[in-house]
Parts: structure tokens; sequence; C-alpha cells
């Protein structure tokens, strides 16, 4: 099979959300830039300031969990800025990307290992599975991608 072809049915798309404590420190462009320089396509690009009911939706499945409210009021706490990623096998490839959830333990090179120390504040999230993408950009209203 031609390559071309084979790539481009490979092609998937993923949401990144660059977390309050990222933009806050002035790190946008430079998390951008990685997803770029590795071959990702930007479809879409948004500086949202999250309210309560969109960041329940968003985190809906860590309702209950003892760290929710704590999410919630972090993700709540100032702009993030989320993107649409395009690119073959998007999903895992930008999960490798931004390294394990505790920051503290991802290995340097991957974001939340250059950039992060956190656990709740670990500076950026990825869809982990394309019905995560469906509801998390359905959650902050980007709804021709969900
Ligand atoms: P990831 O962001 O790596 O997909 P998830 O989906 O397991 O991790 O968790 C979502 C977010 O919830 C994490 N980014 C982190 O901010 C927070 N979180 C996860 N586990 C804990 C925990 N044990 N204590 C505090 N916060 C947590």
């Amino acid at each position: 099979m031609d390559e071309k072809v084979c790539e481009d049915e490979m092609s998937e798309r993923t949401l990144i959300v660059i977390k309050p404590d990222a933009v806050q420190r002035g790190l946008v462009g430079k998390i951008l830039s990685r997803f770029e320089e590795k071959g990702f396509k930007i479809l879409d690009l948004r500086m949202i300031r999250m309210d309560k009911g969109q960041a329940e939706n968003f985190y809906s499945v860590h309702a209950g969990k003892p760290f929710f409210n704590d999410l919630v009021s972090f993700i709540t706490s100032g702009p993030v800025v989320a993107a649409v990623l395009e690119g073959r096998n998007a999903i895992e490839s930008v999960r490798i990307m931004i390294g394990s959830t505790d920051a503290s333990k991802a290995p340097p090179g991957s974001i939340r290992g250059d950039y992060s120390l956190g656990l709740t504040d670990n500076s950026i999230h990825a869809s982990d599975s394309p019905e995560s993408f469906r509801r998390e950009t359905k959650a902050l209203g980007l709804v021709e991608w969900a």
C-alpha cells in the first residue's frame, strides 16, 4: 500500500489543555512548539476560563474521588489553553510526550518532566481515549470536534 495512504488512515485527533500553572508561568509557546515540532497539526486553539460546571463535566470520570474538588478548583483558577491536535497515533503519542501524571516522576524530555513537579498542577492534560476526547471537547464547548 502507498505509504501516504497508510499514514493518513492512522491519523487521529486528541485534545490537550495547558493548565493554569503553565499558562501563568508563560510556557504556552514552548509547549505548543513541541507538538508542532513533532509533526502534529493544530486544528483548533483557544484560551478558555473554565467555569465550575465545565470543569465538573471535563473531569466527570474523577467525580467522587478524594482529589476531585481540588482538581476542579485548580483547573478553574485561571485561564487554560485548549488545542485540538491531529496526527498519526495522536492519543498515544501525545500521552508519551506529556509524561506520567505525577510530574515529579515524569522523565526528563517529557513535558511534565521538564516543566513541573506537581500532581494537580502538572502543567498539561491530554485525552487518554477517543471517548475522553469526545467528552472533553464537548465539556469545553469545542462541539464541532466532539
Ligand atoms: P492524567 O492527567 O495523566 O490523564 P488522570 O486522568 O488520572 O491523569 O488524572 C487527572 C488529573 O487528576 C491529573 N492530571 C491530576 O491533576 C489529578 N490527579 C490524578 N490523580 C491524583 C491524585 N492521586 N491526587 C491528586 N490529584 C490527582
